[in-house]
């Protein structure tokens, strides 16, 4: 086993961002942040997953003040098992906030000014899961009463805005009431209790969180609300694009890729009700509310798509590279709005 021990802790482009890691090392790297930096981060147990594994989110915050008097953006990212770019994306850009507060006065300068919250691992048991049993896996681990044969819940159907609500779609409709299914809604809303933990510390801060943005993949997207329907868009629409037009410039400008914008349901083709974006938005006011599926492995002819998921790991740092001077966009956005 790798040990945190040996990551170096001084520069965000340590050999730690070239490879993906398991879960029990990334809450070691956390806690290890946490020891080392204690007037700037807090490690925070959002609460204990199905597999009673603890869901650690960072702080990281420059001031002791009364939190919910400063703005903040909230990140999450491995509600997916099997997208394991999308931690690794929330782990580099940890690293980068860190380092940058003391190397770099245009850091210093955001994190006088906003607060992050950034949750690497959100369906830890999932995670674990894919490194140990089932590299493709999606849902949750929890089981499902009433069949025996499939378990785990899709989390980006669980949230409780539209949930399954078929009606809204235009195209195609993608949340499932099977248990087998990839998609599969859960039981009732927040049926998983990872959902639940995570809403709860969302719902206590949800004054000061001005933006939310959750890491997926893969697809090379940058996408806003609604997702449950493709025939309305969000009230803020003018808004949620004009920050995200600007993130994709920026973006570009570090590797020259370009993440294609605009409402989930109308990028995708299909809607979904249950998505954590939507939900934000509408049950938590959170008006800057983004969703990116980060580039998949590349495209072969007559191979399995899943296989895309499967993104070899010398792509991890410039695409964190990318992802970091989006957030940094759109932390100069939303500050002070
Ligand atoms: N795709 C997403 C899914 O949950 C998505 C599409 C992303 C919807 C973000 C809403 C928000 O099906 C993947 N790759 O998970
Ligand atoms: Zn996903």
């Amino acid at each position: 086993k790798r040990s945190a021990d040996s990551i170096n802790l001084t520069t965000g482009y340590s050999t730690f961002h070239d490879k993906y890691w398991r879960y029990e090392e990334i809450n070691e790297w956390l806690l290890k942040i946490c020891k080392t930096y204690p007037n700037l981060t807090e490690c925070i147990n959002l609460g204990m997953s199905y597999e009673n594994r603890p869901i650690y989110a960072i702080k990281i915050s420059t001031s002791l003040d009364d939190a919910t008097k400063r703005q903040a953006i909230w990140i999450d990212a491995g509600m997916h098992a099997r997208e394991w770019i999308a931690p690794s994306v929330a782990l580099f850009i940890i690293d980068q906030l860190i380092h940058g507060y003391s190397s770099n006065s245009n850091i210093e300068e955001l994190l006088s000014q906003v607060d992050f919250y950034i949750l690497p691992v959100f369906n830890v048991d999932g995670y674990v899961y894919s490194w140990t049993t089932d590299r493709l896996w999606r849902k949750t681990r929890s089981p499902n009463p009433g069949s025996k044969n499939c378990s785990g819940t899709d989390p980006n159907r669980n949230w409780d805005f539209h949930f399954y609500d078929e009606t809204a779609s235009g195209f195609g409709w993608t949340a499932a009431t099977d248990p087998c299914a990839n998609i599969y809604q859960g039981a009732e809303p927040h049926s998983e209790i990872e959902v639940r933990h995570m809403d709860d510390f969302i719902q206590a801060h949800a004054k000061h969180i001005k933006a939310y943005v959750t890491l997926h993949s893969y697809g090379t997207l940058l996408m806003w609300p609604w997702c449950f329907t493709t025939k309305q868009v969000p009230p803020t629409n003018y808004d949620l694009a004009y920050v995200a037009l600007a993130m994709r410039g920026d973006i570009k400008n570090v590797h020259g890729r370009i993440y294609r914008t605009g409402n989930i349901g109308k990028m995708l083709g299909f809607a979904s009700g249950g998505t954590s974006v939507d939900y934000m938005y509408n049950n938590h006011s959170i008006k800057y509310s983004y969703a990116f599926e980060l580039p998949g492995g590349p495209f072969v002819m007559g191979q399995s798509q899943l296989k895309r998921f499967l993104l070899p790991p010398e792509n991890i740092v410039p695409i964190s590279e990318e992802i970091y001077v989006g957030i940094k966009t759109l932390a100069e956005h939303v500050i002070g709005g």
